[in-house]
């Protein structure tokens, strides 16, 4: 692994050697790859502890006593407490393997929800929430019929909190749930403020931290959050696997909310009874070597330091935000570089992302065009879909440049 200097600045060339993706040369170039946002590149440290680990430690979790399966268990038990200490979770036992992100909002969605919501009661969002921390909330407030409010953003694709008394006056708030970031526009929310003002309420906060997490130091007990769930493959880990944080009192009152295999204290005709957390939720045969490599990639990123990720992404949204500023017909969202995440999201006047994000590739420039997920984001910006540029530790100015290139002759092209 690259190093990192006493200074917290880490060196993107040299991280891009433990990245295979970036051997492969078209017409003498590596990928531009500008969409982390969707989903990270893999580093070898990740890639080669997962091999190790199906080579050497493989097997069930939990259930053998044999060498195998002993190994295996706790290779998966050690991610989890990698996982949770990544987040700052006070104890192991509250970090919650998923799916996914998703997953993780979900399991919120449904096995608090549903059993602590009913009319009268409000669920709280934001217009810039991802579908994945939109549509759970929205669902289960139809099921119980409790009240859906969201939060509108300003022009800038900021939260608009005032708005927060005309929602407290709606009803008994009970779950607010925001991401820390947006995924389209890079937006930081302010998940603490939001987490005092659901707590003044007796509401339950839940963090979406799936576009925060792979960029910025997270700290649960900080940020005075209820939930708060990330997912592997945007922090270099692999895909398939995520992570939920609750807090045990909330957890342990929850019922569960997959269940089959290795979740049950005991099981007889009359009844099933559950087993202890975090087990409760986990059912069935987990996502194993992916937990190990989720690990290995945490390790990795750690390695690296977060504070100096966050820096670097953060002088590579100045650096692409001032060079997009130069191409005629550009339209920006999002807020100003100092207030944002490695995310930018434009439009090119006339022009459809789609067809922005096809030119791109042949020049092998890889950016996402669409929707992102955000819907009722898009509706409030009035467009259907943006550009998207989104970037990591091993994003170098030079892909910028090619964006920046590659933009231009679109314009051509298309304009
Ligand atoms: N929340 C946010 C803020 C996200 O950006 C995403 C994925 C999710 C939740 C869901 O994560 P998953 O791992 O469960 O899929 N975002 C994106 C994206 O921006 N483009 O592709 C996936």
């Amino acid at each position: 692994m690259a190093v990192t200097t006493e200074t917290q600045r880490l060196d993107a060339h040299k991280l891009r050697a433990d990245f295979p993706v970036f051997e492969e040369l078209i017409n003498g170039r590596p990928v531009a790859f500008l969409d982390s946002a969707a989903s990270a590149q893999k580093p070898r440290q990740v890639l080669d502890r997962m091999r190790e680990f199906y080579e050497h430690e493989y097997a069930n979790v939990h259930r053998g006593v044999y060498k195998l399966a002993e190994r295996a268990t706790a290779g998966y038990e050690l991610a989890r407490e990698t996982a949770a200490a990544f987040v700052n979770a006070p104890s192991p036992r509250e970090l919650i393997f998923t799916r996914s992100a998703t997953e993780g909002l979900n399991l919120v969605a449904y096995a608090w929800g549903l059993d602590n919501l009913g009319p009268g009661d409000v669920v709280v969002a934001s217009e810039l929430d991802h579908h994945s921390n939109f549509v759970p909330w929205q669902y289960v407030a139809k099921r119980t019929g409790a009240e859906f409010r969201v939060i509108p953003t300003d022009a800038q694709g900021e939260l608009h909190l005032d708005v927060l008394d005309e929602i407290d006056r709606a009803g008994n708030v009970k779950i607010v749930a925001n991401n820390l970031v947006s995924n389209s526009l890079g937006t930081i929310n302010p998940a603490e403020q939001l987490s005092a003002w659901a707590h003044e309420r007796g509401a339950i906060m839940v963090v979406d931290a799936a576009q925060a997490a792979p960029h910025r130091a997270i700290d649960v007990q900080a940020l005075g959050c209820d939930f708060l769930a990330f997912s592997s493959h945007k922090l270099c880990g692999p895909s398939g696997i995520g992570a939920l944080w609750g807090k045990r009192e909330l957890l342990e009152q929850m019922s569960p909310f997959n269940l089959g295999g290795h979740m049950i204290r005991q099981v007889t005709v009359e009844e099933t009874t559950w087993g202890q957390l975090p087990y409760k939720f986990e059912a069935g045969t987990m996502p194993i070597a992916e937990a190990v490599g989720f690990a290995a990639a945490i390790d990795y990123v750690n390695g690296i330091g977060l504070d100096a990720i966050e820096r670097h992404e953060h002088e590579l949204v100045a650096y692409a935000l001032d060079r997009l500023g130069d191409i005629p017909g550009l339209i920006g969202y999002g807020p100003p570089a100092d207030r944002r995440a490695g995310i930018v999201s434009f439009n090119l006047e006339g022009i459809h992302p789609h067809d922005v994000s096809q030119i791109l590739d042949m020049d092998n420039v890889a950016i996402r065009g669409g929707h992102h997920c955000t819907q009722p984001l898009m509706r409030r910006l009035g467009v259907a879909a943006t550009n998207r540029a989104s970037f990591y530790l091993y994003t170098i100015p030079d892909e910028i440049d090619r964006l920046v290139e590659g933009l231009h002759k679109v314009r051509k092209v298309l304009g």
